[in-house]
């Protein structure tokens, strides 16, 4: 059985994103392709709570400790994540590691410093970005309710994303219908289920 495929969503606050990849899951379950969703970060666990706290502004973190969290809440997700991959089963990912640096990076984080607790993940097969200028997601609903809705915040963030940007990466344009911008991801993420057989690899 061929592994599943780790297709990855990442872009800035209100890109999308959690629409984008909950109708990919869909969109593969009905035509018989195994796919699940997992979110990033995963505010159920016991990291997560204290990530969510920290989101919404009821405690206080250092930029240092937040990162950490952030990345300890990607780490305590892999083994499943690689159980489920070697099951064959495709996991569409909203957020992961790239956020984590871009966001901390906007904070003025060294990268490389921001990189470290990430390395040894599991390295996303696809990675599809999604789009905004924060001048068009401040007009989108909710916008403003987390501790980084924040219009020059979000500049920072999407040119940290830019300069993280690898080839392989597809830019989506999210101000286009969101039926058209399912389309295109769903055609892309066709022909990348087409074509892998490797196993899954480490963050760098
Ligand atoms: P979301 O649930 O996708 O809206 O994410 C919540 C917020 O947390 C959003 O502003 C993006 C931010 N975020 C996501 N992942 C990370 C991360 O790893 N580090 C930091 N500092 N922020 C992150
Ligand atoms: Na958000
Ligand atoms: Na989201």
């Amino acid at each position: 059985m061929a592994r599943g495929l780790f297709i990855l969503f990442e872009g800035c606050d209100r890109s999308g994103k959690t629409t984008q990849s909950t109708r990919l899951v869909q969109a593969l379950t009905e035509s018989g392709v195994n796919a699940k969703l997992v979110k990033f970060p995963d505010r159920t666990t016991a990291i997560g709570k204290m990530i969510d706290a920290y989101l919404t502004q009821k405690t206080q973190l250092s930029d240092e400790a937040i990162h950490l969290l952030f990345s300890a809440n990607r780490w305590e997700a892999m083994h499943q994540m690689r159980t489920d991959l070697e099951n064959g089963i495709n996991l569409v990912v909203d957020r992961y590691a790239f956020s984590g640096v871009a966001f901390s990076a906007a904070k003025r984080l060294g990268f490389k410093w921001c990189k470290a607790p990430d390395v040894g993940l599991i390295a996303p097969d696809r990675v599809f970005f999604l789009d905004i200028h924060p001048d068009d997601a401040a007009k989108r609903d909710g916008y403003g309710d987390e501790i980084y809705e924040k219009r020059e915040f979000q500049i920072e963030v999407r040119v940290k994303f830019f300069s993280m940007m690898e080839a392989s990466w597809s830019i989506v344009d999210a101000l286009k219908r969101p039926d058209e911008i399912h389309r295109q991801i769903l055609a892309l993420t066709n022909t990348a289920l087409k074509r892998h057989t490797d196993a899954p690899a480490p963050i760098g």
